[in-house]
C-alpha cells in the first residue's frame, strides 16, 4: 500500500462518499468528531442550528465563552445566557464565561490524537498540536457540522516542514511560527496543510506544538498539524486523559506536496512588526524601542510554561510599564497559583484580567493613543487593539517579559527554569448535555439581544450597481466587520452593520450602502490579493450582504471568507487578469450577468468588458442561486 502522510491518514478514516482522498483543490467531505462556537460567533450559528430544525446535535459539540465577556449592559449577558439554554436544549456542552479561551480549553478537555473538528474560530487549528485536523469555518458551516456530523472542505495540499535541533535558551515556540511566517508570509499557506515532523518536532511539547498549529492561520493555511507521540501522551497523562492518547505518524516514504526545513537551534528571538503578522524582524534588530504596554496570553502563548517562563524572568523585578495577563483558561490560573506564580505576577505588578480572549480582540487592555504593545497573541491588523494609531507587535512570553521589565524592546538574556506543578483538572466548570427528556423540556432564553435572523431574495439573472468600495490587498475581517467594543452587536445583523462595517476603512459606507440598496442597487466591492484574511467571523458576509453587497470581485480570497460569501449569497469573483483592476474605480457603475454561474462570467464597467473568474465551486451554485446557505438546506430538508 502506498506510504501516508498524517493528513492523508486522518482524512482516509473520515471520508464520507469515497474511498480514496481526490486530488489537491477538488472537495472532500469529511465526518466530524467535534464542533464548536465561541460566543461571538456563536449566538449566530445557534440560531442557523434552530432554522435548520435540529433537535439534537451529531458529534461531540461545544459552545464557549470566552471573546465578549464586559457585560457593560445587558448585550453581552443576553448572549451568554441564550448559549447556556440553547446549548442545554440540543444537547451541547456548555463552557460558561471565566473558563477560558476556547482553543486553549479544548486541546485541555477535548480533542484526541486522530479527531476531527471545525469550529467557529479561525484558531480551531490550535488543536493540531495535539495530532488532530481541526479546521476554522463560519458558523453557519459549523452548524451545519453540528447537525449533520459532516464538513466539505477543498483538498489542500501538504507541505512537510522538518524540524531539526532544539531551541536554545530565550527562543521559544511562537519564535518557530514567526520563522514559518517569515517564510510563507500571510498568504503563502492557502489551500495547505502544513504537516510538522523531524526530531525537532519531538523536542517540543503538546502546548509548544499548539502555538505553531494555532498561528498557520496567521499564513492562511487550511490546518497544521503535528505527529501524536511520547510528548502527546505525556501531555495526555499530566491531565488526567492518557487513555485519550494514540501513537500517530506519517508512514515512512510518505510523500508530500512540498517541503522546507527549519533549524530549531538556529533560531532567534523575533517580532512580527506592526501592522501585520507576516512582517517578521529579529527582536534585536528593534531592541531599544520605546514601548507602552505588554500583554501576555491569547490562545497563542497562555500555557502554564509559558505563563510560568514569563513570570519566573519577572521574579523579584517590577514591571516599568503597563502589563496584562490573560490565561488560558481557569485551570491554568489555578495552577499558577499553586506554583506560586499568581503572587510572583502580582508582586511584580501584572494585571491579572479573566481568563478569556480580552485585549486580544480589543475588549479592553487598548493602548493609550499612539502608543506601542507587545503582544504575545497572534493578530496585530490595524485598528483591533481599540486605539486607532497605537502599533501592535508580536512576540513570545520572555521577549514580552524581559520587555516589560525596561519600557523597551529587549531580548531575554538569561534562562528560566520553571516550578513545576501539577496539572489541575476544571472540568467541573462545563454545563454538560443533559438527558434527552430533560433537555426537551428546557426553555431558551431570548433576550432582546436576541435578533431574528434577515431573510435574504435569491440571486437576480443580472447584478446590477455601484463600486462602493474599493480596496487593496490583505482586507481583513477586522477591515470589514470590526470586532472590539461592537462584539456585544454579534447578535443583532442590523445594528452590527450599521455601526460597523468598513467603518474603520470609510466612516460613510453603511449608509451609502443601504441608500443604494433601497434605491434597487446591487453593492458591489473591489479588492485585490488575500481579500477576507484573518478570522472566521461570518459576520464580514453577512453584514454587507444585509447591507446590499451581492458580487465581492477581487485578485484572491482568503479560504475561510469565501465559504462565508457563499453561505450568504454573495457572489466572490476574481479578476481573470489582475491589471483590470486598475480599470474599476470606486463609484463605477458595474454590471455582472449571474445567469450562467456555470459559463463564462464578466462585468461591464466603463464600456468596457471585464473578464471574471468565479471564486466558488460547483457546488456552491444551487447556494448562491437561493440567495445563501440557510435558504438551500431549507429547500433540500422540504424536498
Ligand atoms: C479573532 O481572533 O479574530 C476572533 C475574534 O477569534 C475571530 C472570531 C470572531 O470574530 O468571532 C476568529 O479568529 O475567527
Ligand atoms: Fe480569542 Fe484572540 Fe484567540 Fe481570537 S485570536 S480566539 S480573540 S485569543
Amino acid at each position: 500500500m502506498k506510504p501516508l502522510n498524517l493528513t492523508e491518514k486522518i482524512f482516509t478514516n473520515h471520508l464520507v462518499g469515497k474511498t480514496e482522498l481526490p486530488p489537491a483543490g477538488e472537495v472532500i467531505t469529511i465526518k466530524i468528531d467535534e464542533a464548536f462556537t465561541q460566543d461571538a460567533t456563536g449566538t449566530m450559528a445557534m440560531l442557523q442550528l434552530e432554522a435548520m430544525g435540529v433537535d439534537k446535535v451529531k458529534p461531540l459539540s461545544v459552545n464557549f465563552v470566552d471573546h465578549s465577556m464586559m457585560q457593560s449592559g445587558f448585550r453581552n449577558p443576553d448572549d451568554h445566557e441564550y448559549l447556556r439554554t440553547v446549548s442545554q436544549r440540543l444537547g451541547i456542552t456548555f463552557s460558561p464565561p471565566g473558563t477560558g479561551i476556547c482553543h486553549f480549553l479544548n486541546i485541555e478537555n477535548f480533542v484526541k490524537p486522530g479527531m476531527t473538528g471545525v469550529g467557529a474560530d479561525s484558531h480551531t487549528v490550535n488543536a493540531g498540536g495535539m495530532g488532530a485536523l481541526y479546521f476554522g469555518a463560519g458558523g453557519y458551516d459549523v452548524a451545519l457540522a453540528m447537525a449533520t456530523g459532516e464538513y466539505t472542505i477543498p483538498m489542500p495540499k501538504v507541505v512537510k516542514v522538518e524540524l531539526t535541533g532544539a531551541l536554545r535558551p530565550g527562543v521559544m515556540a511562537m519564535d518557530v511560527i514567526l520563522k514559518m511566517l517569515s517564510i510563507f508570509g500571510v498568504k503563502g499557506g492557502k489551500g495547505k496543510i502544513f504537516e510538522y515532523t523531524g526530531p525537532g518536532a519531538a523536542t517540543l511539547s503538546l502546548t509548544e506544538r499548539a502555538t505553531i498549529t494555532n498561528m498557520g492561520a496567521e499564513m492562511g493555511a487550511s490546518t497544521s498539524v503535528f505527529p501524536s507521540d511520547e510528548r502527546t501522551k505525556e501531555y495526555l497523562e499530566s491531565r488526567g486523559r492518557g487513555a485519550d492518547y494514540q501513537p500517530l505518524a506519517a508512514d515512512a516514504g510518505a510523500e508530500y506536496a512540498e517541503q522546507v526545513t527549519v533549524d530549531l537551534s538556529a533560531l532567534e528571538p523575533l517580532i512580527a512588526i506592526y501592522p501585520s503578522p507576516g512582517t517578521v524582524e529579529t527582536v534585536a534588530a528593534r531592541a531599544g524601542t520605546k514601548i507602552q504596554q505588554v500583554c501576555i496570553g491569547s490562545c497563542t502563548n497562555s500555557s502554564f510554561e509559558n505563563i510560568a517562563s514569563f513570570a519566573e524572568y519577572l521574579k523579584g523585578h517590577r514591571v516599568a510599564i503597563d502589563t496584562l495577563l490573560y490565561p488560558g483558561s481557569r485551570a491554568v490560573a489555578i495552577q499558577l497559583a499553586n506554583a506560586g506564580y499568581m503572587s510572583t505576577l502580582l508582586q511584580s505588578g501584572v494585571r491579572v484580567m479573566e481568563n478569556g480572549c480580552g485585549a486580544c480582540i480589543g475588549q479592553g487592555g487598548s493602548p493609550p493613543s499612539k502608543g506601542v504593545s507587545l503582544r504575545t497573541f497572534n493578530r496585530n491588523f490595524p485598528k483591533r487593539s481599540g486605539t486607532p494609531d497605537a502599533e501592535v507587535h508580536l512576540v513570545s512570553p520572555l521577549v514580552a517579559a524581559a520587555s516589560a521589565l525596561t519600557g523597551v524592546i529587549t531580548a531575554p538574556d538569561r534562562e528560566v527554569t520553571i516550578n513545576q506543578v501539577p496539572q489541575v483538572d476544571d472540568t467541573a466548570s462545563f454545563g454538560q448535555p443533559l438527558p434527552e427528556a430533560e433537555a426537551q423540556k428546557v426553555e431558551i432564553i431570548r433576550g432582546p439581544n436576541i435578533m431574528a435572523l434577515p431573510d435574504f431574495d435569491p440571486l437576480p439573472a443580472k447584478l446590477a450597481g455601484e463600486v462602493l468600495l474599493k480596496l487593496g490587498d490583505n482586507i481583513s475581517t477586522d477591515d470589514i466587520q470590526p470586532a472590539g467594543k461592537y462584539l456585544p452587536l454579534r447578535s443583532n445583523v442590523k445594528e452590527y452593520a450599521m455601526q460597523a462595517t468598513f467603518n474603520l476603512v470609510d466612516p460613510t459606507f453603511a449608509e451609502r450602502a443601504v441608500a443604494h440598496r433601497d434605491a434597487g442597487g446591487h453593492g458591489i466591492l473591489v479588492g485585490r490579493e488575500n481579500y477576507g484574511q484573518g478570522s472566521s467571523r461570518e459576520h464580514a458576509a453577512l453584514c454587507p450582504r444585509w447591507l446590499g453587497i451581492r458580487a465581492v470581485i477581487v485578485a484572491q480570497f482568503a479560504r475561510i471568507h469565501v465559504a462565508n460569501l457563499v453561505n450568504f449569497g454573495i457572489v466572490p469573483l476574481t479578476f481573470k487578469n489582475i491589471e483590470d483592476y486598475d480599470k474599476v474605480q470606486q463609484g463605477d457603475k458595474v454590471t455582472v450577468d449571474v445567469s450562467n454561474l456555470e459559463g463564462d462570467l464578466s462585468m461591464e464597467v466603463n464600456g468596457q468588458q471585464i473578464p471574471l473568474v468565479a471564486a466558488f465551486e460547483p457546488k456552491d451554485i444551487e447556494t448562491l442561486k437561493l440567495g445563501g446557505a440557510l435558504a438551500l438546506f431549507k429547500t433540500q430538508k422540504a424536498a
